[in-house]
């Protein structure tokens, strides 16, 4: 048997395949499709320190090879995600972060603060990069300086693992990689959706309400992999991968290029247990490749260079 297990900021992963925020609910959602505890590791949709309804719909198209999505961060806030999600997400046995966004640094803290006695909480995500809300959003990690000031704060919150999720709608990601880095993150998760729009030429409308969305999906999977690549060469924390992954074959590109996991997202829309398979899958390719240990796979690309 391969052994796939890996330890990514002092968490040990039985797996190095977790499911992103946003695509598996808080995992109940998916529980009649898979043995939730196989997971690497489980991500919730994000927590706010407030309630919040969302964008108005439509919030979801389909596009060629992919998704746009205007969701706008609806969630419980993070009293209720205590009292009614977290009991069943404790009660697994797989690793939980949970995805944490606010309209500003203080916010960001202060959810962390709330969250950080819950022992069975393995680490956090911290959401820099949502391209669909008014404040906060992109913003946190647009700007090198305000996402490292954040990250520094919530690193003072808690002794958790950080994982800073990185948006790729920017001139350099590894500049605010780095940022990230020095402000004590300890992995960052890349990419957040790509923004992206639509527009229904029979009534010349957008297809989404709010005009643009994120674009997710196999359409972003080269985009995604090279900012993953330019991420690996420059950062010394490990690098979680994101971008289209549907299939084993392609997280074996983002391991190839240095991620040392990786998170399946919109295939979760398409197929429920597209993570299952994913897990399954890499497990061959190491018998396939003569390799005992998955994590011999990562970065050995051959760039001929
Ligand atoms: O909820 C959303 O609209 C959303 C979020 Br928080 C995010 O981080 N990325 C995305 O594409 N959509």
């Amino acid at each position: 048997m391969p052994d796939l297990t890996l330890e990514i900021a002092g968490l040990k992963l039985d797996n190095p395949v977790m499911v992103a925020s946003g695509t598996f609910g808080y995992a109940r959602e998916f529980e009649s499709y898979m043995d939730l505890n196989r997971l690497g590791a489980i991500i919730t949709k994000t927590v706010t320190l407030e309630p919040r309804p969302g964008n108005p719909p439509p919030r979801i198209a389909e596009t060629p090879a992919g998704m746009l999505n205007s969701i706008g961060l609806p969630n419980v806030g993070v009293e209720r995600f205590c009292s009614e999600k977290l009991p069943y997400l404790t009660a697994l046995s797989t690793r939980i972060v949970v995805n944490v966004a606010g309209k500003t640094g203080e916010d960001f803290v202060r959810v962390v603060e709330r969250l950080d006695s819950i022992e069975r909480i393995d680490a956090f995500e911290l959401n820099y990069s949502c391209p669909n809300v008014k404040q906060g959003g992109l913003s946190f990690s647009a700007d090198p300086v305000l996402a490292q000031q954040v990250t520094r704060a919530v690193r003072q919150a808690t002794r958790k693992p950080i994982f800073a999720k990185l948006t790729p709608n920017v001139t350099s990601i590894s500049d605010i990689g780095l940022a990230v880095q020095d402000g004590g993150a300890d992995a960052v998760s890349a990419i957040n959706t790509f923004v992206g729009m639509s527009i229904d030429v029979r009534t010349r409308r957008p297809v989404l309400s709010t005009v643009t969305g994120g674009l997710s999906g196999p359409a972003i999977r080269p985009l995604a992999l090279a900012k993953v690549y330019e991420l690996c060469k420059r950062l010394d924390i490990p690098v979680i991968a994101i971008g289209g992954i549907m299939s084993a074959e392609d997280a074996l590109e983002f391991f190839f290029a240095g991620a040392k996991a990786v998170q399946v997202g919109t295939a979760n829309f398409v197929d429920p247990d597209a993570a299952i398979k994913i897990i399954d899958g890499l497990d061959h390719h190491c018998r396939v490749l003569g390799v005992d240990r998955f994590t011999e796979l990562i970065g050995t690309l051959d760039t001929g260079l």
